[in-house]
């Protein structure tokens, strides 16, 4: 077998050929279905069959290769992470697993001995849900939980969904197939980057993951009284900018006040009508809250809804509360981890196991089949950010044990 650190590289170079396809002249974005994302999926379907595999894209977008076993009536066992990125993304979030597990199948590809389980790689379409707003389109596909509702939402352009795909000729009629029928999953593995900073900080290069917390997305309408900001005296307006400034500092100072078991984010904020001399009427903000913890990511969703109310109801300001996506918590599984964890020990690590903060394609997959991650440390814990980096090491030392899971799970299936 090659040495893992040429290895490493031949991942990196294709994690920086990836990065350089983008939307933007600057920094990486490739959101789903726009061209750029379809040329970076069109380079790593080049590679994948370089590699000699056999390859397709589904009916939302996703990329799989294959290597199957002679049995046909062999099950199934998946690598997977996403292709698509948020907007001036690092490099590594969702192509690093998926290019690691090119890697992984090249390898096995080369070898006569023949897998007792079928070995998927999929590259998912669209799990960071920055064009649609809806997280895990692809693997929610895959694992046959699709909502065809969504067929009909719209991007800020104004295109559905069910346009988007047929622009890049997915049959939108194929979408209840293209699911993996639960009974034919074996397991489900995924390396990604940690996102976060213990890794960064204790100089350990991996770690297993045992839960991904859930999520609750929210959009919030502000509605006031636009106005002449010379004329309109300050106690009789009602600013919707204030209001929804209210509100962030609000949604932090309750993140703060809870840090141990929850987080709250204001991502976007959008004045309507912008303009330096006009109060504003309307602004559009949103609200991403976390927590590994089910009952509690409810009491605080509820608690931040009656928070923003009251600033509304204060302000004379009307509120729109639109839950835009809900994720519960999901626990990875403790057998496929402890597999992980071993494989992990074998190749000389200290053996650390996190609770991810980050959505990940695993959680839709948790419903149909057992599944794992593998954190790779990032620099200073830093992503959706162009400062995003994973040193040579680590990603060989990620392989590494990556490579030593999948011939344990060869044995013991
Ligand atoms: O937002 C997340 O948790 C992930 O990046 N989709
Ligand atoms: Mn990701
Ligand atoms: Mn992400």
């Amino acid at each position: 077998m090659q040495d893992y650190i040429s290895r490493a590289e031949k991942v990196m170079q294709r994690i920086e050929q990836l990065a350089a396809i983008s939307e933007d002249a600057e920094g990486v974005t490739r959101t789903f279905g726009t061209d750029a994302f379809l040329r970076g999926r069109d380079l790593v379907q080049s590679w994948m069959e370089a590699a000699g595999l056999s390859t397709r894209t589904d009916s939302i977008g996703n990329l799989c290769a294959r290597l199957s076993s002679r049995n046909p009536a062999a099950k199934t066992f998946v690598i997977a992470s996403h292709i698509d990125t948020v907007v001036n993304a690092g490099k590594f979030d969702g192509p690093l697993g998926v290019l690691m597990g090119l890697d992984l199948l090249e390898q096995l590809a080369q070898q006569t001995t023949d897998l007792p389980f079928h070995l998927e790689l999929i590259a998912f379409s669209d799990e960071e849900g920055v064009r649609f707003h809806s997280t895990y389109l692809g693997s929610k596909v895959v694992a046959g939980s699709f909502d065809p509702s969504l067929l009909d939402r719209a991007d800020a352009q104004g295109i559905t969904l069910a346009q988007a795909l047929a622009k890049m000729g997915a049959d939108a009629r194929r979408l209840a197939q293209d699911a993996i029928p639960a009974e034919q999953w074996l397991g489900y593995f995924e390396a990604h980057i940690e996102q976060g900073p213990v890794l960064w900080e204790r100089h350990i290069p991996v770690a297993v993951v045992t839960a991904i917390a859930g999520q609750q997305r929210v959009e919030l309408q502000w509605r006031g009284m636009a106005g002449h900001a010379g004329t309109v005296p300050m106690d009789m307006r009602q600013d919707a900018l204030c209001a929804a400034a209210e509100f962030v500092l609000a949604a932090e100072q309750f993140g703060q006040a809870n840090k141990e078991k929850i987080v709250a984010t204001v991502g976007k904020l959008q004045v309507s009508h912008a303009a330096s001399n006009v109060i504003p009427g309307e602004v559009i903000c949103s609200l991403d809250l976390r927590s590994a913890d089910a009952a509690r990511l409810a009491s605080a969703y509820e608690e931040l809804r009656q928070l923003a109310q009251s600033i509304a109801s204060r302000r004379r300001v009307q509120l729109g509360w639109n839950a835009v996506q809900q994720t519960a918590p999901v626990a990875c599984a403790p057998a496929l981890s402890q597999q992980l964890s071993q494989a992990i020990a074998g190749a000389g690590h200290e053996v650390v196991e996190l609770v991810s903060g980050a959505g990940h394609d695993a959680v839709p997959i948790s419903a149909v089949a057992p599944v794992t991650m593998l954190f790779i440390r990032c620099y200073k814990g830093i992503s959706h950010n162009p400062l995003e980096n994973v040193e040579l090491a680590d990603l060989a030392a990620a392989i590494e044990v990556s490579e030593r899971f999948l011939m344990e799970l060869k044995i013991n299936n």
